[in-house]
């Protein structure tokens, strides 16, 4: 068993990067006993999703992970037994001089529910007397599979279904006091790119029937919310009215309090990659924003991933979906859409928690990692 794990995590841009790195290092060390050492470049973004980081240290411990900051100078010691570059970011050359040929070196690539990833994980290309191994995670069992801790879809239906739980974590972010007022409200979260068409999302939200609390974790699209609202600026705290709806700014969550976020909500915006595979672990329905593409091959994976998703969805339920993330990511989404997406959430909702059990019974990414490892070291 290789013990000794080193993960690269260049961070090109956004959250996704380092969240998904910190989250995998995590899992490795907690449910596999592992050693393992993460490497970032940028830590004032690491700093977004690891809160306690120490942005002036070279090398410090947290939650049991090694994390050291890396730059084209960095002298590096011997190499570990498994080295993960994360999403093709590159390994330094000085790093790459120590690997040795039995070295288990893996690509972790980008998710996709596209079908070709089936076909292309697992493959591998010799680069000198070293073997890069691509590990694609993916919806079928013929990829490495999605990242999820052994607890997480537990947990989060615990606290779907726990009146006292969730009024605990609403008293947390202060929003116990208007929960209480508001309980029959649609509660909705929504995290996006800045290039949403977030005022008519709002608009659409303010007309619509159900009267709507929308919870918006801070970044980049507060100056947009703030617009809609007729404001310069918005901070975390600050709760807006138009119409049937009721927003509310949070600051950016920790993970683990995203994750509960995800799962009190009845509707959950999500975009990019790691904060997509939480929303399927949250077991609500949810819209998914694709991280823009060149030649809109964004939209190719959307489709791809609606139609693994949602091909059990009878056709109204598919529709409606459809629907909604058609016209998100394409920049128009209606009152009329919204309000059709929402008059068959009764209906989208348990058949959104049954997708998300199906794909919980498949392996875990980590734990396919690690099967991988020991397999891909028989053929380095
Ligand atoms: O931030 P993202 O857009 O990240 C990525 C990167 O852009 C990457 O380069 C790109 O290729 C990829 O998308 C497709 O979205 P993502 O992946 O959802 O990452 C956001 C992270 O932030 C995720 O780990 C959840 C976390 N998060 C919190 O911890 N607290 C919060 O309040 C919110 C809103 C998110």
């Amino acid at each position: 068993m290789h013990k000794h794990w080193d993960i690269f995590c260049k961070i090109i841009d956004n959250f996704g990067d380092i969240g998904v790195c910190w989250r995998l290092a995590r899992q490795l060390q907690a449910e596999h006993a592992l050693q393992v050492r993460l490497w970032i470049d940028d830590p004032v973004v690491a700093k977004q999703l690891i809160p306690s980081l120490n942005i002036n240290l070279q090398t410090q411990v947290i939650q049991n992970i090694s994390i050291d900051r890396w730059h084209a100078d960095t002298v590096f010691g011997e190499s570990a037994e498994v080295v993960i570059e994360a999403f093709s970011g590159g390994l330094p050359t000085a790093y790459l001089s120590k690997m040795r040929p039995n070295t288990v070196w893996i690509n972790l690539e980008y998710l996709s529910a596209e079908t070709w990833v089936d076909s292309f994980h697992a493959g591998n290309s010799k680069q000198g007397d070293l073997t890069r191994h691509f590990f694609f995670p993916g919806f079928t069992p013929a990829t490495g599979g999605l990242l999820r801790e052994h607890d997480i879809v537990t947990n989060n239906q615990l606290l779907a279904s726990s009146k006292p739980l969730q009024h605990q974590f609403l008293d947390k972010l202060n929003l116990e006091q208007h929960n209480r007022d508001h309980s029959n409200r649609l509660k909705i979260s929504l995290f996006c790119y800045p290039h949403a068409p977030i005022h008519a999302l709002l608009s659409a939200m303010a007309n619509a029937n159900q009267p709507t609390d929308c919870y918006v974790p801070a970044s980049s699209i507060l100056p947009i919310i703030a617009g809609f609202f007729g404001k310069n600026s918005i901070v975390a705290g600050e709760v807006l009215t138009h119409q049937n709806l009721n927003l509310y700014v949070l600051p950016f969550l920790s993970q683990a309090d995203y994750d509960k976020l995800l799962a009190i909500c009845d509707v959950n915006f999500v975009r990019g990659e790691d904060s997509w595979v939480r929303a399927i672990w949250a077991g609500k329905p949810f819209v998914w924003q694709p991280y823009l593409q060149t030649e809109q091959t964004h939209i190719t994976k959307l489709k791809a991933f609606l139609d693994l998703f949602y091909n059990k969805f009878d056709g109204i339920n598919r529709q409606s979906t459809y629907d909604v993330h058609l016209a998100w990511v394409g920049n128009d989404i209606s009152t009329g859409i919204w309000q059709h997406y929402l008059n068959n959430l009764a209906t989208l909702k348990p058949l959104t928690l049954q997708q998300s059990h199906a794909l919980a019974t498949q392996a875990d990414l980590a734990t396919e990692l690690v099967i991988f490892t020991e397999k891909s070291s028989k053929i380095s």
